[in-house]
């Protein structure tokens, strides 16, 4: 049985699980997720009543979360690029980088997207200021970081740059990087320089439109 991916093309944590696909060319349904194709969203809301996306099915197993994907994907259908490396002590580096690019850049950018979409009485200005504030110190800290390294977690792509190529993708459209972070804005452009993350950007270029701030125009 084939795997089911359900997800949105445009949606930045669907574009890290993608990317996955993408680096060991692993074969999957596309369940998309929109209003045109409701019975996969009814699919979908009975799977994971918690509603966030991407979600994988492999023949009757439901893995959630984005990380954990890429985790399944990895024991369960192993290709030639290994994005969780064996060596234990590496993959704690390559899982601290996973939880810093979804904790610290993924979901502030989504907050600060998030307060476009809000009705203008339910604003939180306090709220985004602080996802802003959140966003300009992990791109400090991460300029550092990536000063001397080729991706996040060393000399090999992983599971820490799946998180971080869509992460930083969205997070230079709503809280522009400073160019000053020279370091920062050359990973991301090694990223987007990566086939499987440009084909997982190409594959979200056709819903630009539906971006709340305004996609620029660019990338
Ligand atoms: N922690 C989840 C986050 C997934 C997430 O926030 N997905 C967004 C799309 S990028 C979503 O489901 N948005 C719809 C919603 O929040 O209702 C993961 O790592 O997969």
């Amino acid at each position: 049985m084939t795997l089911q991916l359900f997800a949105h093309p445009f949606s930045s944590y669907c574009q890290k699980a993608l990317i996955a696909f993408h680096e060991n060319d692993i074969a999957f349904d596309f369940r998309m997720l929109s209003p045109d194709e409701p019975a996969n969203g009814e699919e979908f809301a009975r799977l994971w009543p918690i509603g966030k996306f991407p979600i994988l099915v492999d023949d009757g197993r439901t893995i959630v979360e984005a990380t954990s994907i890429i985790e399944y994907l990895e024991v369960a259908y192993p290709g030639p690029v290994r994005l969780i490396p064996p060596d234990g002590r590496d993959a704690v580096e390559v899982r601290m980088m996973d939880r810093v690019f979804d904790n610290y850049v993924s979901n502030p950018q989504a907050s600060v997207v998030g307060e476009a979409l809000r009705p203008p009485g339910d604003r939180d200005p306090y709220g985004v200021a602080q996802a802003r504030a959140k966003l300009e110190t992990a791109y400090a800290w991460l300029d550092e970081r990536m000063a001397n390294r080729q991706w996040a977690a060393g000399e090999a792509f992983s599971l820490a740059d799946c998180a971080a190529a869509p992460a930083l993708f969205y997070a230079d459209w709503t809280h522009p990087i400073e160019p000053r972070f020279g370091h920062l804005h050359a990973y991301r452009r090694r990223l987007l320089a990566r086939p499987s993350v440009a084909r997982a950007v190409d594959g979200g270029r056709p819903y630009r439109h539906l971006f709340p701030l305004g996609a620029p125009d660019r990338d």
